[in-house]
């Protein structure tokens, strides 16, 4: 357990009194049952992107066309999907998944990719499920893959480029974040440990390292850096859209690598984040858009990396990944804390937006493109405290989204959470991400062991099978 200060004592008792409310208000949640309901929504998804986008990366549910990344394929969604596949139990559509992934998929292609979007779920996606299948093909997959992605590091600064060609190798892209210069030491690590070929580690580690040693005297990062020349073009700190897992990485390569020196680097960060980043103690938030009161005390907002002023009391779902993070690292005080604030601006619109300003209680950007966080974080905090009124959080989630975002075919994300109006996407981290958190929360406890298992940014899980 981390240090709490004192504020944080006297408000932690006011955030535990709410979460006791809503777990005795809440009934007993029937895990089995919330498994089940899962599964089929999980497969009324992949059904429906099955049935109108076989082959094609993404589904648009509501006009049921299609839309591929790059002008071609690179099967995103069966990929992002096959260990989620596993993991839920549809071992028939899970093999025949696989063997369709090892058939069609070529890296072969001259198509200008987004390095850390490929990483996080072709790369991530083939070797977790070639940890789960032990099928080769998938590891020479993404072996290929790793090659041709390579080329990404080849800047004066050694963080990589945006964009890579996968045919030609050619790089672009020289503004970069925090985010994609440092969320690639899990696979590339976990690829350099399944086959032996050390280059993927150490480039993916001085990467991170490299963005690490360029943070402020006040020990914070920016959220654009340029990668030919090492400086910041945007000094906007926080834990939000382009720097999230690049915290996220620095412990999870810790565990999982057993890094000493990213163990280091993430110890100083965090602390430095608390000191700048975090807004607690008792009245931090307004009555939000309904006019009800949001109870809670904890959240992380903007500051610059520079002065450590606050800019911005905005948060949102991508920083909902928080708690889960905080939690996985022992902090349990601020974690429970915190998942309550990200809960109270779930319920605020009785689903979350993209931007919310837990000062004035206001949407600042309404829409939900199907996020996953804030379900990952329930999960963890579960595993770590046990406390059912996480099952019963989730299961309100769970509740909403099905309502809310639910088509005849599929999912569909909101372009506002306050009409609820849908758009006419669904991401692959829907099947990747969401549904696999949600199923893993009600799922029986020791279904992933978090002693030998992390997650990839995109919910992949890899497993320490190597000393
Ligand atoms: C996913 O692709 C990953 O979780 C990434 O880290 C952030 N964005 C989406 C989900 O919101």
């Amino acid at each position: 357990m981390k240090q709490s200060g004192f504020i944080l004592v006297a408000f932690l008792s006011l955030a535990a009194a709410v979460g006791q409310t809503f777990a005795q208000n809440s009934a007993k949640i029937d895990r089995v049952a919330a498994v089940k309901q899962v599964k089929a929504e999980f497969l009324h998804a992949w059904n429906g992107y099955k049935q109108y986008c076989w082959g094609h990366d993404d589904l648009k549910p509501l006009s049921k066309t299609c839309r591929d990344w790059y002008g071609q394929s690179i099967l995103m969604t069966p990929v992002d999907s096959l260990d989620s596949l596993y993991l839920l139990g549809f071992q028939d559509e899970a093999d025949k998944t696989r063997e369709y992934i090892v058939k069609n998929l070529s890296f072969d292609k001259d198509i200008s990719v987004q390095n850390f979007e490929i990483t996080i779920r072709i790369l991530g996606g083939l070797l977790s499920s070639y940890q789960m299948t032990g099928d080769k093909r998938l590891l020479d997959l993404a072996d290929d893959l790793g090659k041709r992605l390579l080329p990404v590091f080849e800047s004066p600064t050694g963080m990589p480029y945006k964009y890579v060609n996968l045919k030609t190798g050619k790089i672009s892209g020289a503004i970069s974040n925090p985010a994609e210069t440092g969320t690639l030491l899990i696979e590339f690590g976990t690829l350099a440990k399944l086959t032996g070929k050390t280059i993927y580690y150490e480039k993916a580690k001085r990467a991170i390292v490299e963005t690490y040693k360029r943070r402020s005297p006040i020990g914070l990062v920016g959220t654009n850096i340029n990668v030919d020349t090492g400086k910041w073009t945007n000094t906007d700190s926080h834990v939000s859209a382009e720097i999230d897992s690049y915290y996220e990485y620095l412990l999870k390569a810790a565990v999982l690598f057993n890094d000493k020196e990213c163990r280091d680097m993430w110890e100083d960060s965090i602390a430095k984040v608390h000191s700048y980043l975090a807004d607690e103690g008792p009245g931090m938030s307004k009555p939000n858009v309904q006019g009800r009161e949001v109870n809670a005390d904890l959240w992380y907002g903007h500051a610059d990396m520079n002065t450590g002023k606050r800019t911005e009391t905005t948060t949102g779902a991508l920083d909902a990944f928080f708690p889960g993070l905080l939690a996985l690292d022992g902090d349990l005080n601020r974690a429970r804390a915190l998942q309550d604030s990200m809960f109270a601006m779930w319920q605020a619109n009785g689903i979350e937006p993209e931007v919310y300003n837990y000062r004035t209680g206001k949407v600042e950007a309404a829409g939900y493109p199907l996020r996953p966080e804030i379900v990952e974080s329930t999960y963890y905090l579960y595993q770590f405290t046990k406390n059912p009124k996480y099952l019963a959080m989730g299961k309100q989630m769970l509740d909403d989204f099905i309502k809310h975002c639910r088509t005849d075919v599929a999912y569909a994300g909101l372009m506002s959470v306050v009409t609820k109006e849908k758009t006419d996407y669904m991401h692959s981290f829907v099947l990747a991400e969401t549904f696999k958190y949600f199923y893993l929360l009600f799922a029986p406890d020791k279904t992933i062991d978090l002693k030998r298992t992390v997650f990839n940014t995109e919910a992949h899980p890899m497993m320490r099978s190597w000393k």
